[in-house]
């Protein structure tokens, strides 16, 4: 069920603390933490405790945690003292998403391309 914790979800069990992870900040809701393959000198992962699939599931279903997940990727960009950084939801698998629980990436302390690859 949408919000509720999934057994074979790698990112719940970083938010139940069963696996490890280089955590950087923590509210009630959400939970940033260091991309273990990272993709830039500052890339960090910022999630929803509840478990929602992806992006599009996540705002559709609880548009106030989708709201609290952008506001931390604020926070996370500020204490990284990030001038400029992307956010990326990469949302289906042809977008190159790989771990079903919505997270949103933080990349930062590099220049980016425009378009994307
Ligand atoms: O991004 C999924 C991201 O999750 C990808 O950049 C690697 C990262 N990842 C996978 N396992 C871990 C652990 N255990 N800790 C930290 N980061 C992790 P996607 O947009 O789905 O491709």
């Amino acid at each position: 069920m949408a919000g509720e914790p999934q057994d074979d979800c790698l990112f719940c069990k970083i938010v139940a603390g069963s696996i490890p992870a280089t955590i950087v900040r923590e509210t009630e809701t959400t939970v940033a933490f260091r991309d273990i393959n990272p993709q830039a000198p500052t890339h960090v992962l910022v999630i929803p405790k509840a478990h929602h699939q992806d992006a599009a599931a996540l705002a559709a279903a609880a548009p106030e945690l989708a709201a609290d997940v952008l506001r931390e990727t604020r926070a996370v960009a500020d204490e990284e003292k990030l001038e400029s950084y992307r956010i990326v939801f990469n949302t289906g698998t042809g977008a190159g998403q790989t771990v079903w629980h919505a997270h949103a990436h933080v990349l930062g302390g590099r220049g980016f391309e425009w378009p994307p690859g």
